[in-house]
């Protein structure tokens, strides 16, 4: 059945429209004033994702400027570990800070008992946003993907790097396997939770893929998210999935022959054209503007964006970016990267 009045599930059934969907990954943020007030309002960033009040203006801030097809629900991929058990806060200038995971003994403290209890605010939050979006407009949940959480959890943050996270694999490979497994259980659990919460589409950001080798991404990327997107769509067959493993050149389509992923998303560095060709029969493509050409604007994003459109206009396509939304980024140039895409239709 063709969900016209859906774009964006119209797409991830695998139909091509004339203009595809459009949403932007971190589309709520910093470069938005109106966001910048309700961060001040809410004082620190966890504040604004455990009140569902707040979470649910941030998510909707983007959809009140901006003609998009999709809203994602404000929250971060790191409230899992932090449900889980582990210690978290987000430093001014820095980013996340979690205590460093070393130990065995660490793996089997982590608690999933209660993590859905912990985490209620976002499925408050996404049952609210649901009921006032348009209907048009899908709303998207998501997490990160195993890999991706495990890389904080183990540096304690971002890094520049990763080699203690690499190192783990190698010199405790029965421990990791089991980090991983357990991260797997908590992040179906979150989804699934979402998805009864109100989420249409589900969204797995493995941000940190690109950094593995192809046996360690085949074992702790490519794996465990099939293992994911399988038992979500068990559970809730209506609902696709989309896998974001970033910068992971030609294995895009080993996640895109996977059954139950409906989207594979590109990461900036993923030419289009080997996607239409290699991926769109396999999935639908998202992505995948350079955000650095979104922050320039003028003929500079409206060629690049045009291009994109033209290389995957013969299937599949979400427009999105090939990384998150930064925030030196002008709104209008938002605006503007919609009216040329929306333009661009035959
Ligand atoms: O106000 C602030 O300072 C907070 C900045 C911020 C925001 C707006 C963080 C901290 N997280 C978010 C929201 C967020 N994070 C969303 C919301 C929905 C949206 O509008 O898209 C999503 C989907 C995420 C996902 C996320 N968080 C990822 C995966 C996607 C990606 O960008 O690669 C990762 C790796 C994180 C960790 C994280 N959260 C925040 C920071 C600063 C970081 C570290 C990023 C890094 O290590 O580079």
């Amino acid at each position: 059945m063709t969900q016209t009045c859906k774009p964006l599930l119209d797409v991830l059934a695998g139909n091509r429209r004339a203009t595809p969907p459009i949403w932007l990954m971190r589309q709520a943020g910093r470069y938005l004033p109106e966001y910048r007030a309700l961060r001040a309002d809410a004082g620190s960033f966890l504040d604004l994702c455990y009140n569902p009040d707040f979470a649910v203006e941030a998510t909707l801030q983007p959809i009140k400027r901006f003609d998009l097809d999709a809203a994602i629900i404000f929250s971060d991929i790191l409230v899992i570990p932090q449900a889980l058990g582990r210690e978290l806060y987000f430093e001014e200038g820095r980013g996340p800070v979690l205590t460093p995971l070393t130990r065995s003994s660490e793996v089997a403290a982590l608690d999933r008992n209660g993590m859905t209890d912990r985490l209620a605010p976002i499925y408050q939050a996404i049952s609210k946003v649901r009921s006032i979006l348009p209907a048009p407009v899908s709303l998207i949940g998501f997490a990160g993907a195993p890999w991706t959480i495990a890389s904080y959890m183990i540096e304690g943050g971002t890094s520049r790097d990763h080699l203690a996270l690499r190192r783990f694999t190698y010199e405790e490979p029965v421990v990791f396997d089991r980090l991983i497994e357990e991260l797997s259980e908590a992040i179906t659990e979150h989804l699934l939770a979402q998805i009864k919460a109100g989420a249409e589409v589900v969204q797995i950001f493995d941000t940190w893929a690109g950094i593995l080798p192809p046996a360690g991404l085949d074992r702790y990327s490519l794996r465990p998210i099939g293992t994911i997107a399988q038992a979500v769509r068990s559970a809730a067959p209506d609902v696709p999935v989309i896998a974001f493993p970033r910068a992971v050149g030609s294995a895009y389509a080993a996640y895109a022959a996977i059954d139950a992923i409906a989207a594979v998303s590109i990461d900036t560095g993923a030419d289009p054209r080997w996607a239409a060709e290699t991926l769109q029969s396999m999935a639908a493509v998202q992505g995948n503007l350079d955000p650095a050409a979104r922050i320039v604007g003028g003929t500079t994003m409206d060629r690049a964006a045009t291009a994109i459109c033209a290389a995957l206009k013969d299937g599949p396509h979400i427009l999105n970016l090939g990384h998150g939304v930064l925030p030196p980024t002008p709104p209008d140039h938002v605006a503007r990267l919609i009216e040329v895409v929306r333009a661009g239709g035959s």
